[in-house]
């Protein structure tokens, strides 16, 4: 709406209020004026500009009309004044968002930080994976629309107006999880509020982020027979078994031997078989250490701890006891002999 006055005068009035021409020329059509008096006091007459009924203006002919309206007095001098309107042509909301991408399957480590993005790479270094929203009703002159993005219930990603996908929770665990298939929607911020999806499948990327276990998690406890064991045919005492869930096999090696000087007597093979060469004597007793490393870079590693004993070799038959010891006793209990409350005599 519009507004003229005449001031000058008590008799004369502003009587004609008219769309006088348009640029670009030829849109004075697509519109209609009306007037009418307003206030008479201040002999303010207003001017309202409709749409003709059944024209389209199509964005793509113009994005904006500048109307001229003509104010003209009643007087014989005819004096006329002019108003300059602006008309921009809108974009209509007649179709949903278009989402494209560079990729719609995405690679992150699985000891990233929230906030990390997700990249096209296998390696997840070089390309980040990058979704682009599109009004197809806006053309690049037109302002940025702003959309708003979600991503299905459950999954800990989150996607930024820029189309980045972000981690937004540090839950990521490749040997729990090694992918997730993300539904991305996109939805205009104005009435009806149309709306696109895709699918993005993130591939979660293993890290070595466990170390070897053990199988036998206290330690290893071997008794040898007292003899001389040659190197032509070692004597397989143990094998020693770990597993990794990043990257197994692990492998084996020895580390060291206490009593040190015992220690060349002692081979571990790759595939953790722990052998003995030379002479074990009655009664020694040996610490192995042994250590298992996985194939990951960084190396993670391991250690098992095998006990080697040799007994000492009994010459005459051994004497039997009979011994009593109480129900829930606890380590170093002691036993008792068929007397009643007499402790065990040592042999
Ligand atoms: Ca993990
Ligand atoms: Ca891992
Ligand atoms: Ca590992």
């Amino acid at each position: 709406m519009l507004e003229f006055s005449d001031i000058k005068s008590t008799h004369l009035y502003v009587t004609s209020l008219y769309l006088l021409s348009a640029e670009p020329p030829g849109y004075e059509s697509y519109f209609i004026t009306t007037s009418a008096l307003y206030r008479s006091n201040t002999k303010q007459y207003r001017c309202d500009i409709e749409k003709s009924g059944g024209r389209i203006v199509y964005r793509s002919n113009t994005s904006s009309i500048e109307l001229i309206i003509e104010a003209q007095e009643q007087s014989p001098n005819a004096r006329t004044e002019y108003a300059s309107v602006l008309v921009s042509v809108l974009p209509s909301n007649l179709n949903p968002p278009v989402i494209t991408y560079n990729s719609n399957t995405g690679y992150i480590f699985e000891n990233s930080s929230v906030g990390a993005r997700v990249y096209t790479d296998a390696a997840a270094s070089t390309t980040l994976l990058k979704l682009a929203f599109t009004d197809p009703e806006t053309s690049s002159s037109d302002l940025p629309v702003q959309f708003t993005t979600t991503v299905s219930a459950g999954q800990p990603f989150a996607v930024t107006q820029e189309g980045y996908i972000v981690l937004n929770s540090s839950v990521l665990d490749y040997e729990a999880t090694t992918k997730y298939v993300l539904t991305v929607t996109v939805t205009k911020a104005t009435s009806p509020w149309y709306s696109a999806t895709v699918t993005v499948t993130v591939n979660v990327l293993n890290v070595n982020d466990n170390s070897p276990v053990i199988l036998v998690p206290d330690n290893y406890s071997v008794t040898v027979t007292a003899g001389n064991y040659t190197t032509t045919a070692p004597r397989v005492i143990v094998t020693v078994q770990a597993t990794d869930i990043d990257f197994g096999p692990p492998q084996f090696k020895l580390n060291r031997v206490v009593p040190a000087n015992a220690t060349s007597k002692f081979s571990v093979s790759q595939n953790g078989s722990l052998s003995v060469t030379g002479s074990l004597s009655p009664g020694d007793v040996f610490a192995v250490y042994v250590t298992a490393s996985d194939l990951g870079k960084p190396v993670r590693s391991t250690e098992a701890f095998v006990v080697v004993s040799v007994p000492i070799s009994c010459r005459k038959s051994p004497r039997k006891y009979l011994v009593y010891i109480n129900e829930e006793e606890t380590i170093n209990a002691t036993v008792y002999v068929p007397i009643e409350g007499q402790p065990l005599p040592l042999p």
